[in-house]
């Protein structure tokens, strides 16, 4: 129950299935805080090591190959109250057909080498991927929810 930040990235499937704005709706209208956003085909070192916990499993060469296939990912970041488990039950089970049909994974993917993003886990894996992805200058300070004075 605090404020905090994750790192969400929209995979390749989610950007060629066209499916950007849709996901990122769901944070918004959650209430979530957008503080940093960009695209862009991610190398192979910044690929491997997002997912070097993940270096002994069978699949990890696959994915990281995936990752940087050169259809971009939407790297974002996320600030709310308790955005990093809330976050995760937005984005749904790892597996598609363990996931919530109200998820992401739950309503639009079938496959767990196609499960469309990636939300952080838990607050230190958060802090990793924040600056793994993002310098300190690209991430926002502001307030959400104030409607600006007309100038003039
Ligand atoms: O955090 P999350 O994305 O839900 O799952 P992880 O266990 O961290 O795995 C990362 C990523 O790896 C997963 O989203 C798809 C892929 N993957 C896979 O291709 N095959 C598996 N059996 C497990 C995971
Ligand atoms: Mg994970």
């Amino acid at each position: 129950t605090a404020t905090e930040r994750s790192f969400v990235m929209i995979k390749p499937d989610g950007v060629s299935r066209q499916l950007v704005g849709k996901i990122i709706s769901r944070f918004e209208e959650r209430g979530y805080k957008l503080v940093a956003i960009k695209s862009l085909t991610p190398s192979p070192a910044l690929a491997k090591e997002h997912y070097s916990d993940l270096s002994a499993r069978p699949f990890y060469g696959g994915l990281v190959k995936y990752i940087t296939s050169g259809t971009p990912v939407v790297a974002m970041v996320w600030e709310g109250k308790d955005v990093i488990k809330q976050g995760r039950r937005i984005v749904g089970a790892t597996n598609p057909l363990d996931a919530h049909p109200g998820s992401i994974r739950g309503q639009y993917s079938v496959s767990v080498g196609r499960n469309l993003i990636h939300a952080s886990d838990a607050f230190d894996s958060a802090t990793k991927e924040i600056g793994l992805w993002f310098a300190p200058e690209e991430l926002s300070e502001y307030e959400v929810g104030q409607i600006s004075k007309p100038v003039m």
